[in-house]
């Protein structure tokens, strides 16, 4: 049986499923409706981690001219949050205010004792990846943008691996990017990156035939970095995102074990399948109990809510096993 290697959580959000399912939805979903912040129309794609005993966030909340920005949450459920009323400000290394063209998609991985933000930011008008950090939720500092354009979906590894640090992105193109694989890097220091090799390649499988991206951070288990990511699809109407599930290597994670051909959830709900982008899952964050191995994913819904879904992990990688390539 798989377990997770991590933290016992036992106050992540939970419901327990009604059958055998190997994913379910919370009931009470969509967990952030439209207009929740002062001046922001919608929040969706965001990242929730565990802190000082509940749980804090950053949030893609776009405001009422259109443009994505990072707001804070914080909640003591993680269901109910409260937001910050003006965008987070991210401190250069000169001291000043980092000047946002736009930002979206964040995630927040802690990799020792620091919370790591990678969003996908606009420089220039391009899209990059842009890599924060802070410790407390108040003060937070930009470090770096890791790669050049153009680039999204940065997802960090939430330990260093033979000391090195680990990320994964999607390079893409400066629109709707109807192509697109999953890469790996490394660093030793989180400014320089290098040895990038192509981890993953868009399926065969229709949902994840256009293109695909990392999601959570990955999850440490007994076998292996569990990582929830997205697939799309092109339709006639546009494109489709749904859920998918892999396995990597714990030790060497450019080796995928197994890599789910079916989707682990795709647009159902009014709230994934209505919106200002319909049929959208886009997961983002996870949070786990090692030890009962729940897991409880931000994911997303039609570019205009967040929901969550709820797994264990034995049932998610009996799941990703059976229906591997
Ligand atoms: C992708 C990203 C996501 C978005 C998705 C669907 O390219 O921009 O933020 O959820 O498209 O619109």
């Amino acid at each position: 049986m798989a377990k997770i290697i991590g933290e016992n959580l036992p106050n992540i959000p939970w419901q327990e499923p009604k059958g055998n399912e190997h994913i379910w939805r919370y009931n009470n979903n969509p967990i952030i409706s439209r207009n929740p912040i002062e001046n922001v129309t919608r929040v969706f794609n965001s990242a929730v981690v565990p802190f000082k005993g509940g749980f804090a966030g950053v949030f893609r909340a776009e405001t009422n001219n259109g443009i994505p920005y990072l707001y804070f949450g914080k909640s003591d459920d993680g269901v109910h949050f409260t937001f910050s009323k003006e965008r987070i400000v991210f401190h250069t290394k000169e001291g000043g205010a980092y000047k946002f063209e736009y930002a979206y998609d964040p995630r927040v991985v802690k990799v020792d004792d620091v919370y790591y933000v990678i969003w996908c930011d606009g420089q220039h008008g391009l899209p990059v990846l842009a890599l924060g950090k802070t410790t407390d939720f108040e003060r937070f500092e930009l470090v770096s943008h890791p790669f050049l354009p153009f680039n999204r979906n940065g997802v960090l590894f939430p330990r260093k691996i033979d000391g090195k640090y680990y990320l994964l992105s999607r390079p893409s193109d400066n629109g709707h990017t109807p192509f697109g694989d999953i890469y790996l890097s490394e660093s030793p220091d989180l400014v320089y990156w290098g040895n990038h090799t192509r981890l993953m390649q868009r399926g065969y499988e229709w949902w994840q035939g256009l293109k695909i991206g990392a999601g959570c951070a990955p999850i440490e288990t007994t076998e292996g970095w569990l990582l929830f990511y997205h697939g799309a699809t092109q339709t006639c109407n546009g494109f489709v995102y749904s859920m998918g599930g892999v396995i990597l290597d714990k030790e060497d994670p450019r080796k995928v074990k197994y890599r789910c051909g079916n989707f682990l959830m795709t647009p159902e709900t009014e709230y994934e399948t209505v919106g200002f982008v319909p049929n959208v899952i886009f997961p983002c964050s996870a949070l786990t109990d090692a030890a009962t191995g729940r897991i409880a994913i931000y994911y997303g819904g039609a570019d205009t809510y967040v929901g969550l879904a709820f797994t264990t992990i034995d049932r998610i990688v009996d799941y990703i096993v059976k229906y591997s390539r």
